[in-house]
């Protein structure tokens, strides 16, 4: 081989990769940016990316049709034992698992250059870092892995001779035949397709697609689904989740961390613009959080990550200033549509429809073409310290304390707006029972409900009872230095097919409520489905939304409530004995609330007050 480091291991298992996947050349990526700049030239010359006129460094990749976003059918938990991997995971053998994959992987990086990407999930150096190689054959992902994560040199040398690693293989599983011309978008079939990820060796198998969390595997595969193995194992937690920090107008801090599924709303909320006089925000991360039991007995957060690989559509100067302040330059886009002047445009962008662009498919696009210009999963890739309000210290290796922590879903009714949990175990409850509806982030249908415990259903590495008892312990270590815990949902709509709730910057006035329930200043009212507060409760100055919506977006239907049991029964029951005690526990403390109430009551009619 060309090229070697001063650690065995890493070097015999990138020999052996080579010698199972026969690239024509090994390039050991050091991170900089002339190598960013280099293999972007490079995807360019080939037609498989295309340059920005309208914005600096910034460019334009459109993928395969099939390939579009990951793939929860293909992603394997492969432990010797299912009952490990539980009932919400799928499931192969290792060691069949291993064969299938094996036979794929052999010679599938022919004609192609193999790329060694050595990269920190966390700041380097940080006691909260993992460090992780991924092994690749795609040059998109080791760009995309350059924003993303922090790559090469800098983690070779923290490595040293015998750090440890988790291995990520990955490839788009398209060998070249001598002379034969690449696809824009290589990647394999449907059936060919395999995420899989060896928890009890800590090894990754991507094998397939080349998108997304199907293959920058620092993301959803290392640092959720390994990690949260590896965080069980060491007492702390890898999660589905933005970290914010809210300042008041007395320069009080609120550090908040919300778990939401997929396409709900985190990275929105992470760039929050308040709208209440004198509130501000600052992002610390906008889809993973890494929390741990600090020296004071405080929980802290870090983002692993150091960039953004967010929903385009939707994303707006209204909806979120901040995120189109971060995509100005040196982005990567997939799957948006190409406007004629040279720039990139989606569904609900503040620029009005061009009348003619390309669209996420590579085909002409009108107005009146009936289907959307980009993909609904069309994404950005950005680096996080771009962004206009990120946080001085969103890359402290401590973290930071979280006061708070946010569950919720997407739900189009039942749900109100806020909740706020009774106690610890309830809020355990809360983020057990979490249902929302299905989002174009998976391939598969949209709009389905369904149960996505803690926002971790597609990322959980182990059986989720066991990640439920996980939670309960470390509430235990916590004690009274817990977060308060909440639900929210901001997609309620009214029978006009309306929003309930604005949404995006005014979520800041359900944010407030939060800090006054920390700080013990602020009235609720204990409902069956826990703690809510009064529409007098909000701070609503100078919003201009119809009053009785929000009135009906505070509602509770106690039926509906009620007759959602059976499905929560049957949610908890597929975990059999491995469901903690205390979680039925919570569910007869449940039904007994719902059981003791009229079947029609509104938050806004006083019960009786929490405080
Ligand atoms: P992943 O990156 O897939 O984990 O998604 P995410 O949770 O970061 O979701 P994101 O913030 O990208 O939001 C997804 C979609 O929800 C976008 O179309 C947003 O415009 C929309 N959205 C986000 N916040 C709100 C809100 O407060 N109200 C409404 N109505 N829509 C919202
Ligand atoms: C998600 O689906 O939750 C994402 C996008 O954040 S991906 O990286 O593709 O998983
Ligand atoms: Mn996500």
């Amino acid at each position: 081989m060309a090229y070697t480091v001063a650690h065995q291991t890493l070097n015999e298992w990138v020999q052996e990769v080579v010698d199972l996947c026969q690239p024509d050349a090994v390039h050991w990526c050091d991170g900089t940016v002339k190598e960013y700049d280099r293999l972007m030239a490079k995807m360019v010359a080939a037609g498989k990316a295309t340059p920005l006129a309208k914005r600096p460094n910034s460019f334009l990749f459109r993928s395969s049709l099939s390939d579009v976003a990951r793939v929860e059918e293909h992603t394997y938990i492969s432990y010797p034992d299912q009952e490990q991997a539980g009932p919400t995971n799928n499931w192969i053998e290792p060691k069949r698992l291993k064969k299938t994959m094996l036979d794929l992987y052999q010679g599938c990086m022919r004609g192609r250059t193999m790329y060694v990407i050595p990269f920190s999930m966390g700041a380097v150096g940080s006691p909260m870092a993992k460090i992780g190689v991924e092994i690749t054959d795609s040059a998109y992902v080791v760009c995309n892995m350059h924003i993303m994560t922090r790559v090469g040199t800098p983690v070779i040398k923290a490595l040293g001779t015998e750090g440890e690693f988790i291995r990520c293989l990955h490839s788009v599983g398209a060998p070249l035949q001598p002379g034969e011309k690449d696809a824009i978008w290589p990647c394999a079939t449907m059936e060919n397709k395999y995420i899989s990820h060896f928890p009890d060796e800590n090894l990754v198998w991507s094998y397939g697609s080349g998108y997304g969390g199907n293959a920058l595997l620092g993301k959803k595969c290392l640092a959720l689904r390994i990690a949260s193995v590896m965080a069980r194992r060491e007492g702390w937690m890898a999660e589905h989740m933005l970290i914010l920090r809210l300042i008041n107008p007395q320069g009080e801090r609120y550090h908040i961390c919300g778990a939401f599924p997929s396409a709900c709303g985190k990275t929105n909320l992470s760039m929050l613009l308040p709208t209440i006089p004198g509130w501000r925000a600052e992002c610390i991360g906008d889809d993973i959080a890494w929390l741990r039991i600090g020296p004071d007995g405080r929980l802290y957060a870090i983002n692993p990550e150091a960039g953004f690989f967010g929903v385009a559509p939707g994303t707006s100067n209204e909806s979120n200033p901040a995120a189109m302040g971060t995509l100005k330059e040196n982005c990567i886009f997939t799957n948006c549509a190409l406007t004629d002047n040279g720039d990139v445009w989606w569904e609900k962008h503040d620029n009005p429809a061009p009348a003619h662009a390309i669209d996420w498919r590579g085909q002409d696009w009108t107005p009146d073409s009936r289907q959307p210009a980009a993909h609904p999963n069309a994404r950005f890739t950005a680096p996080a310290a771009q962004c206009p309000v990120i946080s001085p210290d969103w890359e402290d290796p401590e973290g930071v304390p979280i006061d708070i922590l946010i569950f919720g879903g997407r739900r189009t009714c039942v749900q109100p707006l806020i909740v706020e949990a009774l106690d610890w175990d309830h809020g355990v409850f809360l983020g057990a029972t979490a249902a929302s509806e299905t989002t174009a982030a998976n391939i598969g249908h949209v709009g389905n409900l369904r149960r996505d415990p803690f926002a971790m259903k597609p990322f959980c590495g182990y059986n989720m009872a066991d990640y439920f008892a996980h939670w309960f312990t470390m509430g235990d270590r916590l004690g009274d230095k817990r977060p308060h815990v909440f639900y929210v949902n901001w997609f309620q709509k009214n029978a006009d097919g309306k929003w309930l709730w604005p949404g995006f910057g005014d979520n800041s006035r359900v944010l407030k409520w939060m800090c006054e329930r920390v700080d013990g200043n602020a009235d609720a009212q204990e409902t069956p489905i826990g703690y809510m507060p009064s529409i007098d409760d909000l701070d609503l100055t100078g919003l201009d939304w119809p009053m009785d919506r929000i009135v009906e977006s505070l509602a509770i239907d106690v039926k509906a409530f009620r007759a959602e049991i059976a499905d929560i029964e049957q949610h908890l029951a597929q975990f059999g004995d491995r469901l903690p005690g205390r979680m039925i526990k919570q569910l007869q403390a449940y039904k007994r609330r719902l059981d003791g109430q009229p079947a029609q009551t509104a938050a806004s009619k006083s019960l009786h007050t929490a405080r």
